[in-house]
């Protein structure tokens, strides 16, 4: 940048103006406002140049473009008379291809002439005094900070909210099942209290050390992660006064305009599925808006050489990288595969297509690559677009990429097809070469890794019993009988898992070689950090069985947490659960009250409580209602679909 022959272009003199801080060495300090803008003139013009002639390439993005034919049926905005379509994103063939031909000549043709033109400014700059061009850049400056903040004050316009069916109530008819449910509630306020005191604001809590917490998921900065989270199940429980406490915090506080890295799955299941579900059941629009605001900062982890985002993005620079450990800078299918539900709904509220557009790119990409055996490697090179590593996995790294395909079919009203065949392929490799059976008779899935099949089970992959029980309806072949049977099953080995346990809470992962069935072995992997996923299936099992197996089993998990995991200053995970005298961790995990207690408070309560014909729930227990678009009219529009 200071290559002296570059300099001296314009021929003036101008007195050297220090521009640079007081310690930089004198020649850097001595270069000229004049010859810096210069500068910056000729290469504004050679980056319009290089931009112009990739345009005069032959067009080789024909086979990126991918048909985006749910637009029309997801976002209301989008008036269907119209075609809907951008020229730019969409595949055209037979007769439309000479007239595509016309409209990209046309295009390049502009193109050219806007590229002339921008030289000839630049020319006409040149020949400007320094003074002149300051007060250009100013205007410029203020123009921008003018449009940018119109753009905040916007209103987002209005949409046909879902029928909200169910969204408090849910008393169940039986005392005994009523005390239990008002048990939950009570550790609710707890670990909610417990926060408000001592870890107010911050991400999480310490509920030993009485002070709040954090992990490298939720960057540097406090960002309220368990007000976020625990907001809906508040609302549910009918704890409103804390929900309005929340709500408050949220309204001057929660500021994500912060120099922080934060990984883009956990802020969008956590943050903005949370602020959703949030905005959804209370009408309060400025949930909406925080979200809309959040989503926008995690946009930039997109821009990458695939459209496969980054797994971490800084939320002020926009900067995106994915974590040292994953396979040679890989991202993670469980992350960039768990973004659709959130985002379809971002774009369902704000008429915006972007946020449903970047998942569905993800979802075509994924589409047209191979799959070894059917299934879905856990890693994939966002540079590249290749697999990383072999290694598949229901459990973590993988899990929630096929709940949400599952989840995109349900919460579309059963009209997203292709969500649901997809979901179909994946169960049934999975199911082929993951599922097997123990010498004890215990249903289990392992993890497919450098090619063979790894006999432990994670407790994060217990989740897919409730997955199968929720996916049995609209099955291939009518299987919904044996999806059923497959989610009881995964229910029963993960209940064994707890049982065979002196805590009787699950470990982290366990193993099922020779003698050893759903136990662990390994002294890391003794864990219990107050997860939700084996209660989750058994809420799932409940709902659609009734079997009082399901209510007895959340109720021993229920006493187990209680009795090992409650300490005065809040909950606690614990560090090995085969030791009768249990260690604490002392990390009060925010997903314990957003999914923990609202799946066992749902357990105990009647089906009116979010029906799930009507809601759907993110990964992280946030409900979201089903699109019922079918029905939907927009004043003045005739009916979307
Ligand atoms: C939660 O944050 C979510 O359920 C996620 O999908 C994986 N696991 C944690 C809780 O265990």
């Amino acid at each position: 940048m200071t290559t002296p022959a570059l300099l001296p272009l314009s021929g003036r003199r101008i007195p050297p103006l220090n521009l640079g801080p007081p310690s930089f060495p004198h020649h850097r300090a001595t270069l000229r406002l004049s010859e810096k803008f210069i500068l910056l003139l000729i290469l504004s013009a050679f980056i319009t140049l290089c931009f112009g002639a990739f345009f005069f390439l032959p067009d080789s993005s024909k086979h990126k473009r991918f048909d985006l034919g749910l637009e029309d049926v997801l976002i209301p905005h989008v008036d269907a008379s119209k075609g809907a379509k951008n020229p730019g994103v969409f595949l055209i063939h037979g007769p439309d291809e000479h007239r595509h031909r016309e409209e990209e000549e046309r295009l390049r043709n502009k193109i050219r002439a806007d590229h002339e033109k921008a030289l000839e400014e630049a020319k006409e700059k040149l020949k400007k005094s320094r003074e002149e061009i300051r007060a250009e850049i100013q205007t410029e400056k203020n123009k921008v900070v003018q449009e940018m903040k119109t753009k905040e004050k916007k209103p987002l316009p209005p949409v046909p909210i879902p029928n909200l069916i169910g969204i408090d109530g849910g008393d169940p008819e039986d005392n005994d099942i009523r005390k239990k449910r008002e048990k939950i509630k009570e550790m609710m306020k707890h670990a909610w209290d417990n926060y408000r005191v001592y870890g107010w604001g911050h991400n999480e809590l310490r509920p030993i050390a009485r002070k709040g917490h954090s992990t490298n998921i939720f960057g540097s900065s406090q960002m309220g992660a368990t007000i976020v989270d625990a907001l809906d199940t508040l609302y549910i429980m009918g704890l409103h006064d804390e929900f309005r406490d929340g709500q408050k915090w949220i309204e001057h506080n929660l500021d994500f305009s912060v120099n922080s890295e934060v990984s883009v799955f956990e802020v969008n299941i956590r943050f903005i599925g949370g602020l959703l579900a949030a905005y959804y059941l209370s009408g309060e629009e400025i949930f909406k808006i925080k979200a809309v605001q959040l989503a926008e900062k995690l946009l930039p982890a997109f821009n990458t050489p695939t459209g496969i985002p980054w797994a971490m993005v800084n939320l002020k620079s926009g900067v995106g990288r994915n974590w040292g450990w994953a396979s040679a800078g890989s991202s993670i299918l469980a992350e960039f595969g768990t973004l659709h539900m959130e985002f379809v709904h971002l774009s369902y509220l704000t008429g915006d297509p972007v946020y449903y557009k970047k998942v569905m790119h993800i979802r075509k990409l994924l589409q047209k690559m191979d799959r070894p055996n059917g299934l879905y490697p856990n890693y994939l090179n966002p540079r590249t677009g290749r697999w990383g590593q072999y290694h598949t996995s229901v459990g973590g790294l993988g899990d929630s990429f096929y709940e949400y395909l599952l989840k995109a079919w349900l919460m579309s009203d059963k009209t997203d097809h292709e969500a649901r065949k997809m979901y179909d392929d994946a169960i049934e490799a999975i199911e082929k070469h993951l599922i097997k059976k123990s010498r004890g008779g215990l249903t289990f899935i392992g993890e497919w890794k450098n090619g063979h099949l790894e006999k432990k089970m994670g407790h994060l992959a217990c989740f897919a019993g409730g997955m199968f029980a929720l996916g049995a309806d609209g099955s291939r072949m009518d299987k919904a009988g044996h999806y059923l049977e497959l989610g009881a099953e995964i229910a029963r080995t993960c209940h064994e898992s707890y049982d065979r346990t002196a805590l009787k809470l699950g470990p982290e992962s366990f193993k099922f070689d020779g003698a050893v069935e759903a136990v662990a072995v390994r002294q890391a992997e003794k864990y219990y950090i107050l997860r939700p996923e084996v209660i989750e299936t058994y809420w799932y099992l409940w709902r659609f069985t009734h079997d009082p197996r399901y209510r007895q089993w959340g109720w021993e998990a229920a006493l187990a947490i209680e009795k090992y995991c409650r300490v005065s200053g809040g909950f606690s995970g614990v560090k090995d659960v085969y030791s009768s005298t249990p260690t604490h961790d002392d990390v009060q995990q925010s997903f314990f009250l957003a999914e923990t207690l609202k799946y066992l408070y749902l357990l105990f309560s009647s089906d009116d409580l979010l029906p799930l014909d009507h809601w759907v729930f993110n990964t992280e227990a946030h409900p979201l209602p089903v699109l019922h678009l079918a029905n939907t009219t927009l004043s003045g529009n005739p009916a979307v679909r």
